[in-house]
């Protein structure tokens, strides 16, 4: 290209223009490379990471599953100790309703199907829902 330039009659105004062309190119990549630069600089700053959602698990009263059942529940599927579940379990007897734990959405429906198993194994009508927290 410059070797040619020589070669034309107009040489000083073809070298103008091939300078100014390449200039241009140089500052659109220029350009570019400051835009990915701030573009990557955003993206470093926003967070990676979300909280989850976070759901309750609700015991249900009824008036046929023993108390005894609901305690052993509490124990084995929330690991309550004695205590606590006893106070849960009374806590749903007296109010209808009561929250056991809260968890993720995926634990909270497992915990959930774990107890309906649980009572439908043994024949209580022991009902469980979640709710989001
Ligand atoms: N109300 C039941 C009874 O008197 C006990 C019970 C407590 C049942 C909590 C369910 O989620 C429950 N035997």
């Amino acid at each position: 290209m410059i070797f040619d330039a020589f070669k034309h009659k107009n040489t000083l105004k073809y070298f103008k223009t091939y300078y100014l062309i390449n200039m241009a190119n140089e500052d659109q990549n220029n350009n570019n490379n400051k835009d990915d630069f701030q573009r990557g600089l955003l993206l470093d700053t926003k967070p990676k990471t979300k909280k989850p959602s976070m759901y309750n698990v609700l015991l249900l009263n009824d008036d046929y599953t023993p108390m005894e059942f609901v305690v052993m529940v509490l124990e084995k599927i929330f690991n309550k100790k004695q205590e606590e579940a006893t106070q849960i379990m009374l806590h749903v007897h007296k109010n209808g309703i009561g929250v056991c734990g809260t968890f993720t959405y995926e634990v909270a429906e497992s915990k959930c199907k774990s107890v309906m198993d649980m009572a439908k194994k043994n024949e209580h009508p022991l009902q469980c829902t979640m709710e989001k927290s």
